[in-house]
């Protein structure tokens, strides 16, 4: 079944996107990668089993978005699953202290990269009358925690923005679905405190995080129901996590 579609990952030269893309992959299924750091996919795409194919795409940059179907190959045109996954945060300070830019990088990514890329995908998907969107959102689209304001408001963006677009597709055959992870080790925690090894390695300290595959294989999940079943909303989170604030740690 897979191996007839096109999976469009954003996001995918790191963590949860990396993983999507290898196990979809692993499922037959044929990969774009999207990302910035356009030698990460192309090193990713050799160790993939079946084909893919690599755009260098800052997805908050709306031109390169709007431009990126038209570019492509014929072949890699026909998306049948989009998954939304690049997304950043950066800092975990107090509103009064904030850096503009980090706010102005997490919702330009986070929530303005998220709805260009869906704009430019799903017109497709409907005019082909089959398609599936799937946004990685988060746990901090559902609860907030201190300093961490802007990144839980662009993730509480986008859950809302997957139950409007599931309201705005009613009636066609297209899906939409959104996979809310818990503390997964990635590059998310170095890239929040701008390359501080020390300090991003502690997020996940003294306790067993989720890996990337296991969001992935989460993802596999939603988009390989049948047809007339819509997973709206998955929320996981390691053993050892209860909720944003709470975690047992050894
Ligand atoms: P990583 O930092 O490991 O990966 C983030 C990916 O997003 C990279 O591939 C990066 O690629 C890409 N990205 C960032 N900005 C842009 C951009 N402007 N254009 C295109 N791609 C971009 O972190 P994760 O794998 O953890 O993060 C993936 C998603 O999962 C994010 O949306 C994050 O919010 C979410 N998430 C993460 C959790 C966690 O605990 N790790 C928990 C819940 C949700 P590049 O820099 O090459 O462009
Ligand atoms: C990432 C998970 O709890 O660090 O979305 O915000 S958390």
């Amino acid at each position: 079944m897979l191996s007839d579609q096109i999976i469009f990952v954003t996001g995918a030269s790191s963590g949860i996107g990396a993983a999507c893309a290898e196990v979809f992959s692993a499922q037959g299924a044929k990969i774009l990668l999207a990302a910035r750091r356009i030698d990460r996919l192309k090193t990713l795409a050799k160790r993939l089993p079946t084909k893919s194919h690599c755009v260098e795409l800052d997805v908050s940059n709306r031109k390169q978005v709007d431009e990126l179907l038209d570019s492509l190959p014929a072949e890699w045109r026909e998306i049948d699953v989009l998954i939304n996954n690049a997304g950043l945060s950066r800092g975990l300070d107090k509103v009064q202290q904030a850096k503009h830019q980090d706010w102005e990088e997490m919702i330009d990514t986070n929530v303005k990269g998220l709805l260009y890329v869906t704009r430019a995908v799903v017109p497709g998907m409907l005019e082909r009358g089959r398609g599936h969107i799937i946004n990685i959102g988060s746990i901090a689209g559902h609860e907030v925690y201190p300093g961490g304001s802007v990144y839980c408001a662009s993730k509480h963006a986008v859950r809302a923005l997957t139950q409007g677009l599931r309201m705005d597709l009613l009636g066609t055959p297209l899906r939409v679905s959104s996979v809310d992870p818990g503390l997964v080790e990635t590059e998310f925690s170095l890239v929040r405190f701008r390359g501080d090894a020390e300090r991003a390695k502690s997020v996940y300290k003294g306790l067993q995080p989720l890996t990337p595959h296991d969001v992935a294989d989460v993802v596999l999940f939603c988009a390989t129901r049948p047809p007339h079943v819509n997973i709206n909303d998955v929320l996981l989170t390691p053993l050892a996590q209860a909720s944003a604030m709470q975690a047992v740690r050894d």
